[in-house]
């Protein structure tokens, strides 16, 4: 069995570097991943489209530039966690999420702060394709060079973040003050964004029965923040606002902010939602939240390509688990996931890995 794996591994080197050999430096797009890297690492915010057309992209060679992107982008090519502020929002659609983040841009960029906005775009899993829709109602300067809205596709796990959306985060998270991800859905989908936010925030709009419900009965966590929409409409959310309070006094987690906002000339709790957001960042202990958050996204994506037999051939999920943990903080999600790799190819000792992730 063990030479037939180191047989494959032999091959499957040699295929590797060929394939390096050819896409050395740039792929037929003229993307250069290493260089894209350095410039984001350099907070060269006009390196930004590019790396996310790059991290879009599925073929071989663009991969293999991918893996460089994200290698200039690691933590420990930072010296340390990325600089930005990563915020998960969240909320059934007419919430008022893109409302939200058109008066948070404003707010941010007026403190000066750059910032990049994710949106995930559910309804582009069957069309593979990201729709305009949901970026053009994030209202913004469009000659501002400090502000990037880009639309992702949803990708094709139920609920989940498609692999170049962390990707994208990890790569803007280098590069911006603040780097938004704002997701459909209420329930489940909150954590996966918890995988790859520092803040998670919860939008509802007033009246929200489900998420009162779901939060009673346990079915969603917590998030960070909690805001309701479409206060300008007055006592629904003043309602609405009670309702939540009082269920996260119920659960203990009283401590969990609930503010009420109006996203609609003239905004109000505006202010308030971005201190709000900051506050929470400071009191998060940022480098082991992160590394925990990767290991947990590694087991999640091995468990994806590989299923629960992946996961067995490695002894189950608590032996996956700490041989996570055993990894050094700012690994990040490539170097873990090779390193399940390498232990499911039967080569226990840590020799040193390949170039690229290359499936
Ligand atoms: N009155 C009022 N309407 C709002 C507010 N926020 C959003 N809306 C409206 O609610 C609808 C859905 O908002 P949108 O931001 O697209 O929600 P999303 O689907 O969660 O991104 C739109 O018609 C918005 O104009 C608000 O604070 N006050
Ligand atoms: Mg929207």
């Amino acid at each position: 069995m063990r030479w037939q794996a180191r047989r494959e591994r032999a091959l499957a080197a040699a295929g590797d570097s060929s394939t390096h050999r050819l896409n050395r430096g740039r792929n037929e797009h003229g993307a250069d991943g290493a260089a894209l890297g350095r410039r984001l690492r350099e907070r060269d915010l006009s390196a930004a489209p590019a790396a996310l057309n790059l991290l879009e992209q599925r073929a071989v060679g663009p991969r293999s530039e991918a893996s460089a992107l994200l290698r200039e982008v690691s933590p420990q090519a930072l010296g340390g966690e990325a600089p930005a502020h990563v915020v998960g929002l969240t909320g059934p659609p007419g919430a008022g999420k893109s409302s939200l983040l058109s008066a948070l841009v404003a707010t941010w960029r007026g403190a000066g702060q750059s910032v990049a906005v994710l949106a995930v775009d559910p309804s582009s899993k069957r069309s593979g394709g990201s729709l305009l829709g949901d970026r053009a109602r994030i209202e913004h300067d469009p000659e501002d060079s400090g502000v990037l809205i880009r639309s992702t596709a949803a990708g094709a796990r139920l609920g989940g973040l498609a692999p170049p959306t962390r990707a994208a985060v990890q790569a803007l998270a280098a590069a911006f003050d603040m780097v938004v991800v704002e997701t459909v859905g209420v329930g489940q989908s909150e954590t996966d964004v918890e995988d790859v936010a520092d803040t998670v925030v919860v939008v509802v709009q007033p009246g929200a029965g489900d998420t009162l419900q779901f939060l009673k009965a346990g079915i969603m966590e917590v998030p960070d923040v909690l805001v309701i929409t479409k206060a300008d409409h007055g006592d629904p959310a003043r309602r609405s606002q009670r309702d939540l309070e009082a269920a996260l006094d119920a659960l203990g987690s009283e401590a969990t902010p609930v503010l009420a906002v109006s996203s609609v000339p003239p905004t109000s709790g505006i202010d308030e939602l971005s201190a709000a957001l900051a506050n929470h960042r400071e009191t998060l202990d940022v480098t082991t939240v992160r590394a925990d958050a990767r290991r947990r996204a590694a087991l999640a994506e091995f468990a994806a390509e590989r299923g629960e037999r992946g996961i067995r051939a490695l002894g189950g999920r608590r032996a996956v688990t700490s041989l996570l943990a055993e990894q050094q903080a700012g690994a990040d999600m490539g170097t873990l996931l090779e390193v399940l790799e390498r232990h499911a190819a039967g080569e226990e000792s840590s020799t040193p890995s390949s170039p690229g992730r290359e499936r």
